[in-house]
């Protein structure tokens, strides 16, 4: 690193320094905290993403400045990879180490240290392209300034370009990094045009195209999610929408409203009421990266609601998905002569109802440790595979191989043929889902088309599993860091002993299964039970709790 490159790091972090003591981890998604608090956490993570883009002969690199589902005052910026994918865990501990450097002189040593061992050219030794980095925000009126600080974190690595690409959702600026890295259009038209074609494509390929179209109520969390499902609204013409929560009726981000809210407390949202008995309806989070459905079964059912949540939209994709793989032929889509591998992805936090259901389909279910960046890396192992966390997060991956083999298919059969039919699908489906991560609109998109093809109604969908009643608690300990489990967080491994007091206690329930895990994002231990009644559920939940505390307290 020459002189001029150290001069302009030096320069740029000492107007921005850090909070005294403020100490930040990367975490499950990034770093987050109070937004007052984050100026100099986005713009040395600016810094990291220049880096990252030199290290990969400057592929563009995406930095989404958002706290998702956090309230409406905390911010958080993390960083998607080339593929669209999150940042590769590897460099996860660079990002912890610049975040929580204490000085500027620390600062600069730690990117010097880096740089070398990483054997990345930057300043005046890099001749050719610089790095690039597209920046985007959600609607949090502290994002404008944090964007501000990202850019000259960039733009301190002398010859780094940072785009502002303006209010985003994160599954957009994670598509549109994907899409420019593959030289494909990558603005926020092409994604769009890209999602409502491949609607319109499915649309048209349902079965006697004569389905009753019933209206859907959306909850946009008071985010950019209903923001953005508003303006492509005009190129769905196949869906009878009513958006509210946009955050122009004077609600507050994520406040009472989005898909965390319904999605834990399985209540209405502010916005919703008894005069939506029996509508469909569908929340999004504040970045519009979970989606959950839900209904309000009943006039007596007072503010509770019939929740459908990742799960179960997990198991109509994989419905779906298998009646057009059982329609190619062979069971399971024949590729040459092979089995498809179609398989699913859950975490611990599926309900056992749903994983039963799955493997009665006949499919191949397999878990990993929460967070997305876990999942989306097991479901690549995948032709198709699909993955999705309880809380909404999840989509459809398929490997290129199996995409090109679609493709070649879809040309060599005859058109008009049920197998021409199935193909097509499953083409469309790989455009319209996010190939690179959760995506609550195209995951709408989609739950929308295939109820029209079944011609099912919520309820009728709801009704494809009854989940097991559940109960989430979170128990604040000393150091959370003292629970360490299994790689899928289904038993503690640590403190010694626990396991053997939760099992103890799972044995008291029919049905039951419970299991503790330090929270990723939050300084608390998770514990999750479920039985086959609520009560056994809420009980078996507090003697775990009550045993985190006497090993923990
Ligand atoms: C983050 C993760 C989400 C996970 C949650 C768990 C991403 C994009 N988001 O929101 O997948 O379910 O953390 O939180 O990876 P916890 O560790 O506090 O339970
Ligand atoms: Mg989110």
């Amino acid at each position: 690193m020459d002189q001029s490159q150290i001069a302009s790091l030096l320069n740029s972090s000492e107007l921005i320094p850090i909070p005294e003591g403020l100490k930040l981890s990367y975490g499950t998604a990034g770093f987050r905290g109070d937004a007052k608090l984050l100026e100099s956490t986005v713009y040395r993570v600016g810094i990291l993403s220049a880096l990252r883009s030199l290290k990969l002969g400057s592929a563009t690199i995406g930095l989404m400045i958002t706290a998702s589902h956090n309230q409406v005052s905390d911010n958080g910026i993390k960083v998607s990879d080339p593929s669209g994918g999150m940042l590769s865990q590897e460099w996860e501990p660079f990002a912890d180490q610049i975040a929580n450097a204490s000085s500027p002189g620390e600062l600069v040593s730690l990117i010097r240290e880096f740089v070398e061992k990483e054997e990345i050219a930057i300043g005046e030794e890099k001749k050719k392209k610089g790095a690039e980095v597209w920046l985007g925000r959600d609607t949090r009126p502290s994002g404008e300034s944090l964007l501000r600080a990202a850019e000259i974190g960039v733009s301190s690595v002398l010859g780094s370009v940072a785009i502002d690409m303006g209010i985003l959702t994160t599954p957009q600026l994670h598509w549109m990094v994907r899409a420019k890295n593959k030289g494909l259009g990558a603005t926020e038209n092409d994604y769009f045009e890209n999602l409502s074609t491949s609607f319109k494509c499915l649309i048209d390929l349902i079965p006697n195209n004569k389905v009753e179209i019933s209206k859907l109520l959306v909850d946009g969390a008071n985010g950019v999610g209903g923001q953005k499902i508003e303006e492509m609204r005009g190129s769905l013409s196949n869906l009878d929408l009513e958006i509210r929560n946009t955050g122009r009726e004077g609600g507050v981000l994520n406040e009472g409203v989005g898909a965390d809210f319904v999605q834990k407390e399985k209540v209405v949202p502010l916005g919703f009421g008894l005069s939506d008995v029996g509508v469909r309806c569908a929340s999004f989070d504040g970045d519009a990266d979970r989606l959950v459905y839900f209904y309000i079964p009943s006039v007596s059912s007072g503010n509770k609601v019939e929740l459908l949540d990742g799960d179960k939209i997990l198991s109509l994709f994989a419905l779906f998905i298998k009646e057009q793989l059982n329609t190619l032929g062979d069971g399971d889509g024949g590729k040459e002569g092979k089995k498809s591998r179609l398989g699913v992805v859950q975490t611990a936090y599926a309900n056992g109802a749903s994983t039963d259901y799955l493997k009665q389909l006949g499919l191949d279910v397999a878990f990993a440790k929460t967070g997305v960046k876990h999942l989306h890396e097991k479901a690549a192992e995948f032709d198709i595979g699909i993955y999705f966390e309880a809380n909404g997060h999840g989509t459809v991956l398929f490997s290129e191989s199996y995409i090109t083999w679609l493709v070649a298919k879809q040309k060599e059969l005859t058109q008009g043929s049920e197998e021409h039919k199935a193909v097509s699908r499953l083409v469309a489906v790989s455009n319209l889902i996010n190939q690179a991560v959760g995506d609550a609109l195209s995951g709408l998109l989609l739950v929308e088309v295939i109820l029209q093809h079944m011609g099912w109604s919520v309820e009728k969908w709801n009704e494809l599993y009854e989940d097991l009643p559940s109960r989430q608690i979170k128990v604040e300990v000393p150091d959370r860091t003292a629970v360490v489990t299994t790689s899928e967080e289904t038993e503690a491994l640590k403190p010694l002993g626990i396991q053997d007091g939760i099992n103890a206690e799972i044995e008291k329930y029919t049905r039951g299964r419970a299991f503790i895990r330090p929270s990723g994002t939050e300084d608390v231990v998770r514990v999750y039970a479920e039985a086959s009644t609520q009560e056994d559920a809420d009980s078996l939940a507090n003697s775990v709790a009550q045993l985190v505390k006497s090993f923990l307290g």
